[in-house]
This record gives structure tokens, sequence and C-alpha cells, in this order.
């Protein structure tokens, strides 16, 4: 079968780049050629943008329920072509057949939910300060959106973005991650097929750099939506905050599992282990630390080490694999530099610690299970995101000391406790200093109605998903009538027959 050629889709037409320049697209298990991509340039970005800004009225003109309808038909067409999405995303990033699965009906979930928001949208009315006159506040939308999304999430995390912003009248340039151009193809291929118009979604296919720099700081682009690394979410940030864009980062994480002395210990480790190396721990989400209390640490070890060499890496399209592979040789690279980073700084391998190269995996990009202990809460480990199999086990003495340790890095996204005392529950839902807190559950598996996001530099205090998507793909608009006929000052004239405070 010959090799398939992915487009950028411009103004409602599928276009090789100007230049016509392509890369590869490889699966990270195997090596297999899956599909060449087009290379934009920044002519196409400019295309895009072009189109984009054309779309604009168009589509915010057109009525929101009727938006919502697209939508609808959207998640009806996902839910069909769920199992091909899923094998495909499975091939181009590797995670595992399950978990691929669950990243398309994140999408679907989000699809439907913000589809409803077409009949929502509530804005206040509230009562004037003076007579004949009415006051309300509305939802505008905000322009071209650019979505620069990621590639461990390669379904879910855009419709996190361009749904709330389809729905409240934006139009988009939608840039994915290079590792993961074939989902965002599905993506747009089923909004086209829902009846999206041209122009109001575009997709420009590429690999960051001069390219995200060249949409970030295009003059038609107003709200740039970004999913990415720190360092990267910083540089944007200080781009778009140059040119007073709107910017909303979503950036890493050193999620913490903290289990106390009085917490169900083997369920725990099924969150832990679940967390920890789930997508090969590459999720911003990912239990990158644990903190053990003293007197469950032995056991907390022994019982994760046991269970992280039981588990299974391979592809992920086969049925007996626990655990894919990274996503990329330099994915590989990075995650493995930590072993000898934590081992310099007094901590052992306690599982895992390879890549692993025997037979077909050696095809692929695979890293063991990893376990560090004898890990202190200011190591690199347990301050840097990895974003790979690898979890650090900290110990400490007290509730207190937990909560200092698991609010010790930068980063604020998820964090869990597993205890059975309800005093411990409720201080930890309070002092943790995440956007995201588990009680008795692991740290990844967020649901979409509620926000999705972080405190500290894992954002820049906007948050994805539930109903707090909304605000961050409109600007609020304040309405007065004055029906008086008359001149009325607020905070000066007092209607007839009333008093103004002195
Ligand atoms: C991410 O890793 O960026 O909560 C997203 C979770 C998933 C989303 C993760 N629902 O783990």
């Amino acid at each position: 079968m010959a090799t398939p050629t992915l487009q950028n889709y411009i103004d409602g037409r599928w276009l090789d780049a100007s230049g016509g320049g392509t890369f590869e697209n490889t699966n990270p298990a195997t090596g297999e050629l899956i599909a060449n991509v087009a290379k934009s340039t920044v002519a196409d970005v400019d295309r895009a943008v072009d189109a984009a800004r054309r779309a604009l009225d168009g589509w915010r003109l057109y009525p929101a329920p009727k938006r919502g309808e697209i939508l609808y038909r959207a998640g009806e067409i996902m839910l069909t072509r769920k199992d091909d999405l899923a094998r495909e995303m499975t091939r181009e990033m590797g995670k595992v057949l399950a978990e691929s699965r669950g990243d398309v009906q994140e999408g679907i979930d989000m699809t439907y939910y913000i589809a409803g928001e077409g009949r929502r949208q509530f804005g206040d009315v509230v009562p004037a300060e003076l007579p004949n006159k009415w006051a309300m506040s509305m939802r505008h939308p905000v322009g071209v959106v650019a979505a620069i999304t990621p590639w461990n999430f390669p379904f879910a995390i855009p419709t996190w973005k361009i749904m709330p912003a389809l729905i409240l009248g934006n139009t988009i340039v939608f840039k994915p991650a290079s590792y993961t151009p074939l989902l965002a193809v599905r993506l747009v291929e089923i909004l086209e097929e829902a009846g999206l118009p041209k122009g109001v979604i575009n997709l420009i296919l590429g690999s960051g750099g001069d390219l995200g720099d060249h949409i970030v700081s295009h003059p038609g682009v107003d709200l740039i939506s970004f999913t990415g690394s720190s360092d990267t979410g910083s540089h944007i940030s200080e781009i778009g905050g140059r040119l007073l864009k709107r910017v909303s980062c979503e950036l890493g994480g050193k999620n913490a599992i903290v289990v106390l002395d009085d917490a169900d210990v083997d369920l725990s480790l099924d969150g832990i282990v679940w967390s920890a190396f789930g997508t090969s721990g590459q999720r911003c989400t990912a239990a990158s630390r644990v903190i053990a209390h003293k007197s469950v640490a032995k056991e907390v070890v022994d019982k994760l080490v046991g269970r992280a060499k039981k588990l299974r890496l391979g592809n992920g399209l086969e049925a007996s694999t626990d655990v894919g592979p990274v996503v990329s040789a330099s994915q590989l690279e990075r995650v493995h530099s930590f072993i000898p980073i934590a081992e310099k700084e007094g901590a052992t391998v306690a599982a895992g610690g390879h890549v692993s190269t025997e037979g077909a995996l050696g095809k692929g990009f695979f890293h063991e299970p990893t376990v560090l202990v004898d890990v202190k809460p200011n190591m690199r480990v347990a301050q840097e995101e990895i974003f790979g199999p690898v979890t650090a086990v900290i110990e400490v003495s007290s509730v207190d000391e937990a909560i200092k340790a698991v609010n010790s890095t930068k980063y604020g996204l998820s964090s869990s406790i597993y205890t059975r005392n309800v005093n411990n529950a409720f201080r930890f839902m309070r002092d943790a200093e995440t956007g995201i807190v588990y009680v008795n559950a692991g740290t990844i598996g967020a649901e979409i109605q509620l926000p999705f996001g972080g405190m500290k530099a894992t954002g820049n205090g906007h948050r994805e998903a539930g109903r707090a998507a909304l605000d961050v793909y409109s600007e609020w608009k304040s309405i007065y009538v004055d029906y008086s006929g008359k001149l009325q000052r607020a905070q000066i004239d007092a209607a007839e027959g009333t008093k103004t405070a002195p």
C-alpha cells in the first residue's frame, strides 16, 4: 500500500505545504512509516490565518444552537469511528489500545458537553440602579484562536480547545504536535463531514519553532491556547504578552500520590501503578512522585517494585501489552538521562532503570517502568517533569510533612491522597496547591465536566474543560440599555423619591 500523505486544511481545501516539503510520521513501537506529512511554511500559516479571519463574521453570526448541532453531529461520527481512531492513535503515538479508546472517548464527551452550550452560554441580567434601565452581560467571541496541541492526548486535548472555541463563535488555526498529525487530520475530517463551514477551522501541520512563533506573533491571531512544556509556554506567553494577546497555557506537572499510615495500601498501589506507568508516564497528570508515610513506606516500595517488574512492555496494539513505548528517540533519551541524575544525587534504582532493546523492542523507543527510592523532596528527580515511566518514592513522617512535600515543586496540576481518615482527607483537599485533587484515587483520569488545569507554573490562571473553558474563549460584554428617554447619570442621579447615599 502506498504511504499516505497528510495535508493541511485551509479554507475548506486539503492542500500540500507551499513548497511541497514533507516529513515522516512513524510508529514509535516499530519504526514503521505511517505517513508523509505536509511540512508547512510561514506562507501556509498566513493563508490559514487569513481564511480564519474571513470566516469569522459568518460563524460569529451563525446561531449558537446551530453551531451546537454541528458539534453534536461531529460527536456522533466520532462514536461510530471510535475503534478506528483508537487504533490509528496507538500506531501513531504508542499508548496502549484501551487508553487510546479512552482518549477518543474523552474527545466525544467534550464534544457532546460543549454542544449543549450552544443553548446555554448564560450571561447575567441584573437590576440597574436607575429606573427604566436594563443591565445585562453576554459572551462575545475573542476572534481567531490558535490551538497548539501536544502529542500525548492527540484527540482529547484538541477537542478541549476547538469545541469551546467553536461554540462561542471563534474561528481556528489548529497546529497539532508534529508527532501526531494523523489524529489531527481525522478530527478535522470529522468536523468537515459534520458540516462546519469552510475557513472556520484550518489545519497547519509541521513542527513548532519558527512556525509556532509565526502563528503566535501573527497580527491576525487573537488568542493562543497552548498545551505543552513550561519552557515553550513561557516563550509563547512572552510573545503574547508583549502583543497583548489572550494566552492560555496548560504546562508541566510533578504530581504526587500521598500514602498515609492509615491508607488501604493495596488500593493505593493500584492507583500508583496506573498513574505512574499508564500512557508510559506521558500524561501531564502522571504520578512521578509517591510520598509515603514511613510506617508504610517499605510495604509500598516492595509491592510497587514487584508490580513494576511484572509490567509487559510492547506494541500497544497487542492485548498482552501493559506499557507502550515513549513517543520518540529524543524523548527516550531525555527520560533515561534522569537515571544517572538520580543516582548522582543519592537516589537508588529499585526497579527498571534501563532502555529496553530486547527482541522487537529494539525497533521502538521503550523504557522500563522505573522506581526510584531514597529520594529527597529537593532532588532533581523529585522536582523536574520527566514525562516517562519513572516515579520517585519519598518518605515522610506526618501528614504535614506530606503536604509540604506535595507543594514543594514549582508545578501544581494534580495530587492524590490515600487515607481512611476523613480529617486528613479534608486537610489535604484544602491545602494541596494543585488544580486537581484526588482522594483514594490516583492522579490521572480527570473528567471533562470539571475544570482541568493547574496552579503555579503549571499554567497562567486559566482552566480547560468544564464551564471554565468558556471563559478562555470569550470576552464578557456588559450592556446597559436606558429606556427612560433622559440622561441618567449612574452613581450621581437618584430616581425620584429615593435617596442616594450621602
Ligand atoms: C494530559 O496529560 O495533558 O486527567 C491530559 C487525565 C486525562 C487528561 C490528561 N483525562 O489524566
